[in-house]
């Protein structure tokens, strides 16, 4: 059976793995589910996208599912197989889904987008936590891109989780505004969203 990839476009780790994919050239076929949809329940415990089918294994978790992929296609490694030149990608890989995925996209983007009172405005409260913790996020992504790429000097895995919480963050105000302050940010940006990668995966 073709890879599938079931979640919503919107989704920044949907988006990951879809990346993972393209980088390594598997074809594969994107079903758009909600979360909690009943197809995505029947994969993921939390009911979270994005989940994956292949060849009767069933896989929740972005982290997982772009290991699979990694690993079990041909084409070039999205990780060093190098354990000394693994480990930092990992690391990076790990930060982008966790704390930066946390404050940028739970914290900011998706309240923005999703969470609204009942006239239908947008709630401030986490929002403007979130931006006071935004100099430091975004100085420490400045620092992290530097070698060209995400703890790198070539492409690998850790920016397919970086890049699709940029672009969601550039889209609301005070995101737009912090990342337009940095030349560094916006030049990986710009490089990355050349790859066809990128541009195939448009939400
Ligand atoms: N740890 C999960 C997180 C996935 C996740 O947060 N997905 C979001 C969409 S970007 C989701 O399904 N949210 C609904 C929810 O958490 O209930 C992963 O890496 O796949």
């Amino acid at each position: 059976m073709a890879l599938e990839i079931i979640g919503i476009s919107q989704s920044n780790f949907v988006r990951t793995v879809r990346m993972a994919a393209e980088e390594k050239g598997v074809p594969y076929k994107h079903i758009s589910a909600m979360p909690h949809s009943d197809e995505v329940k029947a994969i993921s415990p939390f009911g979270q996208v994005p989940v994956m089918r292949h060849d009767g294994l069933e896989l929740a978790e972005s982290q997982a599912i772009a290991r699979y992929i990694d690993t079990a296609f041909d084409g070039p490694a999205l990780i060093p197989t190098d354990p000394k030149a693994a480990a930092p990608i990992n690391q990076w890989i790990s930060t982008a889904a966790g704390s930066v995925d946390q404050l940028l996209m739970r914290n900011y983007v998706v309240e923005y987008a999703f969470h609204k009172d009942d006239d239908g405005n947008v709630v401030r409260t986490k929002i403007d936590k979130a931006i006071k913790r935004f100099p430091r996020m975004f100085s420490m992504l400045e620092k992290a891109v530097a070698p060209g790429y995400l703890g790198s000097a070539s492409f690998t895995m850790a920016d397919c989780f970086l890049i699709p919480i940029l672009n969601a963050t550039q889209m609301f105000p005070e995101g737009k505004e912090h990342f337009g302050n940095s030349e560094i940010l916006k030049a990986y940006f710009d490089q990355v969203a050349e790859r066809t990668s990128f541009k195939n995966t448009a939400p």
